[in-house]
């Protein structure tokens, strides 16, 4: 059974003609798309603002109507993937470098909905190493103070290039010791001079769509 398919099209439930709906990333995502642009197919209207170049992309093949934020006045309804997911629905995202324009999507919307497969589920964050949005000015400087705050960051590569997000940063991939006072750190993260945005989604996701253990999907 594909688990990623089976949440990802559940997630389009929630979606209902004439509104705005912030578009996520990722493989999860993917199958949500699909399953948009054949209701659209079939006469759903609505609006997408996507978290990514490559999600607009696959949303433009889907013919899924895309709009941009000075064309709207509100999200109604997000829905994203995680990298982790735990008990209290805080999320690890960004392993696919869209974390920036994901926040603020799910920050703006109305609802902000989470697809993950069972294999997300974790009872503390922190085994997936957190991804954090730095500018390329001064990245060692950065990541010095990411190492005082108890963190081994690493830089994303791709062949060997540093990676770079959508919006032209690099990430740092950062193994923190313990992640048990999330909500703290996010904030210490994002004081640091460099630092432009930092995976963890706390206390943001309202719904969690995931499966039970006859593979059904459920909601938290
Ligand atoms: C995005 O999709 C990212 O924040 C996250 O890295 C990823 C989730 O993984 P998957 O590709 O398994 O859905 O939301």
């Amino acid at each position: 059974m594909n688990e990623k398919k089976a949440v990802g099209e559940k997630a389009t439930e929630f979606v209902k003609d004439g509104m705005v709906v912030g578009l996520g990333t990722g493989s999860t995502m993917f199958y949500t798309l699909l399953k948009l642009g054949q209701l659209v197919k079939e006469g759903l209207s609505i609006q997408g603002i996507p978290t990514s170049i490559q999600t607009a992309e696959l949303a433009k093949e889907l013919n899924i109507p895309l709009a941009g934020f000075k064309e709207i006045e509100k999200i109604d309804l997000a829905i994203d993937g995680a990298d982790e997911v735990d008990e209290n629905l805080n999320l690890i995202k960004g392993g696919g470098g869209a974390l920036l324009r994901e926040k603020i999507i799910a920050k703006a919307a109305n609802q902000f909905i989470v697809v993950a497969d069972p294999s997300k589920m974790v009872k503390t964050l922190g085994s997936f190493p957190l991804p954090v949005e730095i500018v390329p000015f001064g990245a060692e400087m950065t990541e010095k103070h990411l190492r005082e705050l108890g963190g081994s960051p690493a830089l994303r590569r791709v062949n060997g290039e540093p990676f770079r997000t959508d919006n032209g940063h690099f990430i740092l991939d950062c193994i923190f010791p313990s992640l048990a006072q999330p909500q703290e750190l996010e904030v210490s993260l994002n004081k640091i001079p460099g630092v432009v945005e930092n995976g963890l989604f706390i206390g943001m996701a309202d719904v969690l769509i995931t499966l039970n253990s006859d593979h059904q999907p459920i909601l938290y």
